[in-house]
């Protein structure tokens, strides 16, 4: 069994739990709050790489696949405090219209933005809690509030995700906890490499002429987010390539 994080080297320094650490959004965000002082316990199904960015940044790395609920406690097991959630795992399978839809994509789909984000937030809350700082940063999308031809098992999703966060600010009033959505538009990592199966040049396609934004981009504004005064609690950020407006209008040099 894993031991606690708290055998870790440096236990005074607050810790913060990144989902979906070994890659892309959530690989940049670790980064990101190791330079800003927190000790990190990072979770991703690459077990290898998120022990290996932690072993670079301070913390610990486990498996962890949010979709299943054993994976959830183990990864959680021996956590008593924690300062931040990032709530990043996730992704897109495929642009299938509903009428051609899949229901293994939109089961992937559902099960790791949706029940993985709900599964490790509830293991979590108590930690948070006890922390007396508590703060969730849930990694949503633009698609959390906006459609496009295709998309629904995304949307649909993402939209969950923003129902999610408004019911936890709801649910949390009043206790030690912040919550945060942070609402990206295109990001250039691997997640459009991971929802076309890999079909590079598909992939490469929808990042041609854009110049999108970058994880470090997002790992900004986590930063930016929890480094506000205890009471302040930004509810939502929206952010987008300067050229793109939504989900269907993208100006391509
Ligand atoms: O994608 P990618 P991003 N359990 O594919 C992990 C949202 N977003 O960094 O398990 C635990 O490079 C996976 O790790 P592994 C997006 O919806 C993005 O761009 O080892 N972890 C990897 O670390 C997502 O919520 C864009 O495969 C699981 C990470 O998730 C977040 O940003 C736009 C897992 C995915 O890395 C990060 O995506 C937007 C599981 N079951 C929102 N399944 C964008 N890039 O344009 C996957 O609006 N992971």
């Amino acid at each position: 069994m894993a031991m606690p994080p708290s055998d870790n080297p440096d236990p005074d320094r607050p810790l913060a739990v990144v989902t979906g650490a070994s890659a892309g959004i959530g690989e940049a965000i670790a980064v990101r709050l190791a330079a800003e002082g927190f000790r990190l316990l990072l979770g991703a199904r690459s077990e290898q790489r998120v022990r290996e960015l932690a072993a670079r940044l301070g913390g610990e790395g486990r498996h962890l696949d949010v979709a299943a609920e054993a994976s959830v406690a183990a990864f959680c097991a021996g956590v008593e405090e924690v300062a931040i959630l990032v709530n990043n795992a996730g992704g897109a399978r495929r642009l299938d219209p509903i009428s051609d839809s899949r229901s293994d994509a939109w089961r992937w789909m559902w099960e790791v933005n949706v029940l993985g984000l709900m599964q490790v937030t509830r293991a979590l809350l108590p930690a948070l809690e006890a922390s007396g700082r508590g703060h969730i940063v849930n990694i949503s999308s633009t698609a959390g509030f906006e459609v496009y031809e295709g998309g629904a098992g995304y949307t649909s999703a993402k939209h969950g995700v923003h129902a999610i966060t408004r019911t936890l600010r709801l649910e949390l009033a009043g206790r030690p906890v912040r919550v945060t959505e942070i609402s990206p538009g295109m990001v250039e990592t691997d997640f459009s490499l991971n929802r076309f199966e890999g079909d590079r040049d598909r992939a490469a396609a929808v990042y041609r002429g854009v110049t999108a934004l970058t994880a470090g981009d997002i790992a900004d504004l986590v930063a930016f987010a929890v480094t506000r005064p205890a009471h302040v609690d930004i509810d939502e950020i929206v952010v987008r390539p300067v050229q793109q407006v939504n989900a269907a209008k993208v100006v391509r040099r």
